[in-house]
């Protein structure tokens, strides 16, 4: 609980009727296209998704440094070191934003942390993977970071203006890591049979994953009906995975590679992808803490919230103040 309000409030059937003058003053407001600013009134339901959805997207951020960042001292050559650094470093700069964006919302930074720490928050699916060869973090940066892309150009023109200026900023960085990945993964895909073939199996380890970032289907998606009446989602997750699917597949076949999905086909009456159950069992034992490394990557974020501890306690002290030089 903070403030007056509670994330773990139930949602219920009369969530929108709090004040019906505020609510339609609030959706004319989203309806002309303007942002919603953190002082402005809003439903409390449209407060609690908000917070949800971008706290746990910071965490990603977080989390989602850590499969790369295990490369940092292996990436092979100094240039790649230096381009997968700085790819790192812009990742926990996400995070940061979005925290900010989400403490807007009235919850404490220290509050998120603990939440995520204690297994309470959600992050996304992808980073509970491991990243087994050099090949697995081209594919990341390569395909994560396009499907990340899909998701905030398409969120950025949403409603809530902390949230979507953080994402404008973000997508400026993550079109970096896009090219950073595709020059990786054509490298190997053009280099000897033995580099082909690693990226080839990072590639099929990671589809699954890659469908699942989505989200689940329309039909079954708990929150998508509601963050698109108030334009925070601007398309549904099955929208955003057939846009994937339309920019992305041609381009992995381009370059000799293929999808391990043999019913992966677009359907020409539709228009639209057709492609096997990517198990959504697995999606949701993974999302739910039981994926292959959960608690390797939560045991990594307890480590360094502990040993950092001091800098934080230092920083805080009453007498660390910076003195400035006198030359
Ligand atoms: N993973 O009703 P639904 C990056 C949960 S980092 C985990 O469809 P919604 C990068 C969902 O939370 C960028 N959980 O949800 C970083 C809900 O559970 P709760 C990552 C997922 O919100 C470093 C339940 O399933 N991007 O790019 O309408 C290196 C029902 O789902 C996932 C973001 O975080 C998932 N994939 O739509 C490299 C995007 N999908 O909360 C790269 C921001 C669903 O009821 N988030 N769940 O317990 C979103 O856009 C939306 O939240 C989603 C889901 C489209 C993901």
């Amino acid at each position: 609980m903070y403030g007056n309000l509670s994330i773990t409030e139930p949602a219920s059937a009369d969530r929108f009727a709090e004040d019906p003058e505020k609510l339609a003053e609030f959706e004319a407001k989203i309806e002309r296209g303007e942002k919603i600013e953190p002082t402005d009134w809003m439903p409390r339901e449209y407060r609690r998704q908000l917070l949800r959805m971008i706290e746990q997207h910071a965490h990603s951020e977080i989390i989602g440094a850590l499969p790369e960042g295990t490369w940092i001292t292996r990436a092979p050559g100094f240039k790649r070191k230096m381009a997968l650094m700085a790819k790192v470093q812009d990742e926990i700069g996400h995070g940061q934003l979005l925290y900010s964006a989400a403490e807007t919302l009235g919850k404490t930074r220290e509050q998120m942390l603990t939440d995520l720490l204690t297994g309470k928050a959600k992050y996304s699916n992808v980073f509970n993977y491991p990243a087994i060869t050099w090949a697995d973090t081209a594919v990341i940066a390569w395909l994560i970071d396009a499907a990340a892309i899909i998701n905030q150009v398409t969120n950025a023109k949403g409603s809530y203006g902390p949230y979507s200026r953080a994402l404008e900023r973000i997508c400026t960085e993550e079109s970096f890591h896009l090219k950073y990945g595709y020059d990786n993964v054509v490298t190997l895909a053009t280099g000897t049979k033995k580099q082909k073939e690693m990226v080839q199996e990072a590639l099929n380890r990671w589809w699954k994953p890659i469908m699942h970032f989505f989200g689940p289907p329309d039909t079954v998606s708990q929150h998508t009906a509601v963050l698109m009446r108030w334009k925070v989602k601007i398309a549904s997750n099955d929208q955003m995975r057939q846009q994937f699917l339309d920019s992305y597949v041609p381009k992995i076949w381009e370059l000799g590679l293929t999808v391990p999905d043999p019913n992966l086909r677009k359907n020409p009456d539709t228009g639209q992808w057709e492609y096997s159950d990517p198990d959504w069992d697995e999606f949701w034992r993974v999302i739910n803490g039981n994926g292959p490394c959960n608690k390797e990557r939560l045991a990594v974020r307890r480590w360094v919230e502990e040993s950092g501890a001091w800098v934080r306690r230092a920083l805080m002290r009453p007498d660390a103040q910076y003195v400035a030089p006198l030359c």
